[in-house]
């Protein structure tokens, strides 16, 4: 493994986060800590990083990290043991397991967050050699349905195009993608192609996004409906002699059927329109665009995989690419925009249930060919299960034994109340992991395994354009954290596999796994990077982001299908005709909303890593739901008080925010707040678990919800240098602040209970504000002159000021006059509140932009100009362009802030 350099010298990595895939230089300081900047040789970002990437050195810390192997006793404590007692334990029950019930009853559950060479290890076990092919992944939840959308159409995974087109197109469509926030770095690649170039983007998504904005089109579609807008522009494509007859006729098969289906479907832009709630005018203005620019790239992300008709989706997509021949040209393609870091390098090892290895299926060929090259006697031979079915089968007792590593299925799976139910029936329930706490590990499991965490691994991972680079460690593994693929590997050889696991490190996995794609592979598999086999150990310490196909003696291949060459046997692609899109789950009286969730800018996933950052907890530091005013009106619900979201599936108590950037009847919240950091927040309680019947991918987007408003008397924050446990009464969100822990709460009990709650751990000389009668309580308490913990309680008009308590929060120590100031919850220099924080590099607020705004700044640069904001990363830069716009017209709405006020 590589050695961290002693001289402390910039490691070129990659970003943890996700999947544009930006190159890094971390310099460690020698601390434990590193300075982040971006990679200017990376060809995924030339040196940008967004608001997530340039703070990778504020989540490097080590509270929360899980440093040694555990085994649950049978008093039910977590208690540390040596590995190879862990291992020993963990092959032993596995072994158990299989010899009573079969290799079905044991399953893995994988992450995207993993490296390949991670992945490959633990396909290579339970596909070859436990025999069962139960090793799904969160991909699951993420690619899946572009997944099999793409073997549909072109008879491989395959991505046809590269980041490049992004440069080269003269439109570029975004369908179901928050680009601006969740692909910033390729967000801002696009934005330079319009500035530079003159590109058009269309942005077609149900929410007025932070990615419309630059548009010069949004295209605010009913949800669901995005295969009658793609059936519809095929229909119009046709019509109006926009074909390419030729490519058609040499290159695929299947027109005909598509193109009648799609007629039926979407016929005429007037069907069109009906169908998505779209106008004529929109819909006709899309067609034309789309029509007219041979160099376009359609990009999607979750809006279409996420859903009942995922698979579906991607095709219609597909078809209209197939059939102007826009596919593997500059500037023309469709793209699939993958999540994770590393979502491509699990499809490259066969980490879903329905793969078996390096894109090869569950073929008799294919599982031949693996198996001989395995050398693996129990070879699965047919698919496992989807992860959604693989929990069910949990819940059922089917499945006795669950090995997790590298994902939080208790917050991220559909119905998650009930999958954390699942976990407790089981037998053997493994979990490798970084931290001590997240929803999955607080569930009890028998054994957990330390993982070594990003800055610390080594391996390699694939971004959107198959291009594979290193991340290397940069910091050495605190306590015994190991690497995933070494854990795997001890496993595999206490089961008696030693031969086939003998790896000793990350470089002699990759070349097996090199090896894989190129064995007995003619051309005939996408999937070849046999021009890696036999890279020297250095050779992979040195290694270049490369893209694959890298076949062996070969020239580099930048794009696929220009000129057909598709992996079905007859090498044609295929139109598919969607089905009729029937919505899965229809609103009703009862639950008349939609709720659709995702993501926000600065926060990722469950947060167990980018909610250790201070930076990025300033953004949107509170779980919320975004309502239209009329829905808001309909149900009683304010902008800045409470609401209790349900569905059949569970309930959730979250913020209001009233937006007009919500389409009337639908709900969004973010994914991101769990048990872990919050109460009553976890959004994946509230999905339903219906999946696209092709790929399994479970639809997050569209739950029937209904809303109700929900009172709270108090509101209030807490700060304070040590982990707090705040009384069960209370709704709360945990966020990072400089210097401690910061506690975003509301509550209905009396403030009396949160004074002894305070005076239960704070020292004597409690320095208090005590007005009871009227609601407020503010309490601080020092260590010297700086603050130790301080809580602030109020109605919700008077609640003391959490911006400027934190900056107080943050100091050393407090000059006379701030300590006076303190409880009064207002600045002590008079200085007014910055608001809450949109520009995260430079810590600007909102009402210091607004302020800007009003004193003339016209433009994002102005703003930069005046206040830096935006000129770092740029991903605020859509925010200030919305406050920008609004403030010109309305008021700003209120938002999450406790008490901007
Ligand atoms: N900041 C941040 N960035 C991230 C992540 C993160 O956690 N935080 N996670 C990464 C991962 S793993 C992933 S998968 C990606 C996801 O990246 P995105 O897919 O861009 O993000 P989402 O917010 O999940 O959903 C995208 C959009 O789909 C829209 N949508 C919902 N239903 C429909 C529909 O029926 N049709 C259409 N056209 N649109 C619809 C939603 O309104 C939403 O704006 O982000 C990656 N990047
Ligand atoms: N409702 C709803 N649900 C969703 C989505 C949605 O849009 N809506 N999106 C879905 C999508 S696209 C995704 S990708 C998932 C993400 O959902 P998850 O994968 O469940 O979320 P993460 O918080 O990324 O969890 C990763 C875990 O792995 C740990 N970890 C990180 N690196 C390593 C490592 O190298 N080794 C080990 N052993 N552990 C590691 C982290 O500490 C963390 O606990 O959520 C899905 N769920
Ligand atoms: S866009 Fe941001 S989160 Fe994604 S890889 Fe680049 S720096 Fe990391
Ligand atoms: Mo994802």
């Amino acid at each position: 493994m590589s050695v961290v350099d002693p001289d402390l010298r910039a490691v070129s990595t990659t970003c943890a986060y996700c999947g544009v895939g930006c190159g890094i230089l971390a310099t460690p300081d020698g601390r434990g800590g590193a300075a982040i900047s971006g990679d200017p040789e990376h060809p995924a970002n030339f040196g940008r990083l967004c608001s997530k990437g340039s703070a990778l050195g504020e989540t490097l810390g080590l509270t929360n990290r899980l440093l040694y192997p555990m085994i649950r006793c049978d008093k039910g404590n977590m208690e540390r043991v040596a590995w190879s007692d862990a291992l020993d334990h963990v092959a032993h029950r596995f072994q158990h397991i299989i010899a009573r019930d079969g290799p079905g009853a044991v399953a893995f559950y994988l992450s995207g967050q993993l490296l390949t060479e991670d992945y490959y290890v633990a396909n290579k076990l339970m596909k070859g050699f436990l025999g069962s092919a139960n090793v799904d992944t969160n991909s699951r939840l993420c690619m899946a349905s572009s997944v099999a959308g793409h073997r549909r159409a072109f008879g491989a995974d395959t991505v046809p195009g590269c980041y490049e087109d992004l440069d080269e197109a003269d439109l570029l469509v975004l369908v179901g993608s928050n680009a601006a926030w969740c692909h910033p770095v390729l967000y801002q690649r696009m934005l330079a192609n319009k500035q530079g170039r003159g590109a058009r983007i269309v942005v077609i998504d149900p929410r007025r996004t932070d990615t419309v904005g630059d548009d010069d089109l949004f295209l605010g579609l009913k949800p669901g409906t995005d295969t009658a807008l793609f059936s519809g522009l095929l229909v119009y494509l046709a019509d109006h002699g926009k074909l390419d007859d030729n490519y058609i006729a040499a290159y695929t098969t299947g027109f005909d059927d598509a193109l009648a289906r799609a007629r039926s479907m979407a016929g005429s832009v007037g069907a069109t329109a009906l169908a998505t709630g779209l106008s004529e005018a929109d819909v006709a203005a899309f067609f034309q665009i789309y029509a007219n620019t041979p160099r376009v790239v359609t990009l999607y992300s979750q809006g279409v995989n996420q859903s009942a008709q995922g698979t579906d989706k991607v095709n219609a997509i597909v078809n209209c690419h197939l059939a102007t021949g826009r596919i593997g040209k500059v500037g023309a393609s469709p793209f699939s925009l993958t999540g994770q870091p590393n979502a491509m390098g699990g499809r490259e090892v066969g980490g879903l249930a329905n793969q078996l290895a390096a894109h090869m299926a569950f073929t008799p060929p294919d599982i031949d060919r693996v198996r001989r090259f395995w050398k693996a006697p129990r070879i699965a031979t047919h698919e496992g299960l989807k992860a959604v079915q693989m929990f069910d089968a949990i819940a059922r007792g089917e499945i006795k034994a669950l090995w997790v590593i590298g994902t939080n299925p208790a917050v991220s799976l559909p119905n998650a109340d009930v999958v954390r139910e699942a976990l407790k029936k089981l037998e053997l329930f493994v979990v490798s992991e970084n931290v001590t706490s997240n929803d999955t590990v607080d569930a009890g499991p028998h054994v957990l395994l330390p993982a070594q965490a990003w800055g610390e691994k080594s391996g390699t991972v694939t971004n959107s354009e198959r291009r594979i680079s290193r991340q290397r460690a940069f910091m050495d593994a605190p306590g015994e954290a190991k690497p995933d693929w070494w854990i795997l590997g001890e496993v595999a050889k206490r089961l008696g596999f030693g031969a086939a696991f003998n790896f000793n490190s990350a470089a002699d996995i990759f070349r097996e796994h090199a090896a894989l794609s190129a064995f007995e592979n003619e051309g005939e598999r996408d999937f070849d990077i046999g021009g890696l086999k036999a890279l020297s150990d250095e050779a992979f310490d040195a290694m270049a982001p490369v893209q694959w196909p890298t076949r062996l003696n070969a020239q580099p291949q930048a794009r696929f299908f220009a000129e057909g060459g598709f992996f079905a046997n007859d090498r044609k692609a295929r139109f598919i005709a969607p089905e009729v899109p029937v919505l899965r789950t229809e609103t009703t009286a009862a639950r008349p909303l939609r709720l659709n969730t995702g993501r926000i800018r600065d926060q990722w996933h469950t947060m167990t890593r980018s909610g250790e950052s201070p930076r990025l907890g300033q953004h949107l530091p509170e779980p919320f739901v975004e309502v239209h005013p009329d829905d808001a009106l309909r149900h009683g619900v304010d902008d800045g008080g409470f609401a209790r979201v349900t569905t059949d599936y569970g309930q959730c108590t979250l913020r209001v925010v009233v937006s007009e950037r919500q389409q009337r009847g639908m709900l969004f919240a973010p994914i991101h707040w769990s048990e872990a950091n919050a109460t009553g927040a976890r959004v994946g309680s509230l999905v339903a678990p219906y999946t696209d019947a092709f790929s399994g991918q479970p639809e997050n987007k569209a739950t029937p919800a209904s809303i109700t408003p929900y009172e709270y008397v108090f509101r209030g924050f807490a700060l304070s240098r040590k982990p707090l446990a705040l009384p069960a009464h209370a709704w709360a969100a945990r966020v990072a602040v400089n210097g401690g822990y910061g506690y975003l709460f509301a509550d209905n009990a009396d403030l009396k209970g949160w004074q002894s709650w305070l005076k239960s751990f704070t020292a004597e000389d409690l320095a208090e504000y005590k007005d009871f009668g009227g609601g407020v309580y503010r309490a601080a308490s020092f260590a010297g002159d700086r603050i130790e913990t301080c809580l602030f309680i109020g109605p919700a008009s008077d609640a003391g000021d959490w911006n400027v308590v934190k900056g107080l929060f943050a100091a050393d120590a407090l000059s006379n006059d701030q300590r006076r100031m303190l409880l009064s919850g207002k600045s002590a220099d008079g200085l007014a509140d910055a608001g809450p924080i949109v520009c995260a590099c430079f810590g600007v607020g909102r009402n210091t932009i607004c302020e800007s705004i009003a004193g003339g700044a016209r433009t994002a640069a102005d703003i930069g100009a005046r206040l830096k904001a935006g000129t770092n990363c740029g991903s605020c830069i859509p925010e200030l362009k919305r406050l920008i716009a609004q403030t010109g017209t309305a008021a700003v709405p209120q938002q999450l802030a406790v008490a901007a006020n």
